[in-house]
């Protein structure tokens, strides 16, 4: 089975550069297929690694449309994209900078259940480069779209070709994120750690609470999703239990670059 990588990012980005680079590069068999809407062409590519069926986001010509309507439509186009994707590069544009749409168009590939690897295109243009640079720009990706701390950035150049090759190794690691089922004895293990190591103990989100974790089990992967089942209270475990939840689940069996979903089941009582 390929691996459904979507090139999304608002007009001018450079999606198909970077296809088309990837394919030049790419010592391996490629083939067009017809993409299942009229708006996308796929392309397959066979490395020795992984298949690949490549999802370009099909360009908007600007003839007799306004910016605004073109940014607007490339937000449709996207999400079709987004639709039939496991893993998306989100490409930004370095000169550019980062764009209310860029976080929309990221913020729609997290929700589609993606995984998601930032790119940050044409880092050719600038100019004055340091070894700061590279970091500088990633604070700001990470600023502007808060909701992504779990993504890899990169920092790359379709038209040279700088760094391109990093980007299929990290969707495959991405990709097998993305599918990683976690037995329930594994997880219940894990959890205990946590809360032995850090003391951290499950607060609701309606101040004082007597809110206990019963268990945790994974109920389905593309992307992970877990049930907290709780007991006693009130229910609603508080954002920042699940944060840190979320964070040590990520480091224990890297969940790398995909979203994590949790879902909480309370019963009022709190079972013996
Ligand atoms: N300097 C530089 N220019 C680039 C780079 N990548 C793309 N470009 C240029 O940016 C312009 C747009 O590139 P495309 O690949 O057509 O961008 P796109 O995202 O496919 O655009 P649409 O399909 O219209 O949404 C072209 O002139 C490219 O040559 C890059 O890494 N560096
Ligand atoms: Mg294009």
């Amino acid at each position: 089975m390929p691996l459904n990588l979507a090139i999304v990012g608002r007009p001018n980005v450079g999606k198909s550069s970077l296809l088309n680079k990837l394919l030049g590069e790419e010592r391996a068999i490629v083939s067009p297929v017809a993409g299942t809407t009229r708006d996308t062409v796929d392309t397959l590519l066979e490395t020795p690694e992984q298949a690949f069926r490549i999802i370009d986001t099909a360009g908007i010509r600007r003839k007799g449309k306004t910016l605004a309507m073109a940014e607007k439509l490339s937000v449709v186009m996207a999400r079709k994209s987004l639709e039939r994707a496991d893993v998306a590069i989100v490409l930004l544009d370095a000169e550019q900078g980062i764009a209310a749409l860029d976080a929309a168009i990221a913020g729609y590939a997290s929700e589609a259940g993606c995984s998601i690897i930032v790119a940050l295109n044409k880092w050719d243009l600038l100019e004055d480069k340091d070894t700061h640079t590279g970091a500088a720009f990633e604070r700001k990706v990470r600023e502007q779209m808060k909701f992504l701390a779990w993504a890899p950035v990169v920092t790359i150049s379709a038209l040279v070709g700088q760094r391109v090759l990093k980007l299929l190794p990290l969707a495959i690691r991405a990709n097998e994120a993305r599918s990683r089922r976690i037995p329930t004895s594994q997880l219940n293990q894990f959890y205990e750690r946590m809360i032995e190591r850090s003391g951290i103990v499950p607060a609701g989100s309606h101040g004082r609470s007597r809110l206990h974790v019963q268990y945790v089990t994974q109920t389905s992967v593309r992307p992970p999703t877990f049930v907290v089942f709780t007991s006693g209270g009130k229910g609603g475990l508080h954002f920042s239990f699940l944060r840190h939840l979320e964070n040590r689940l990520r480091e224990e069996f890297d969940f790398f670059g995909t979203p994590i979903r949790f879902v909480e089941r309370h019963k009022k009582k709190r079972l013996r």
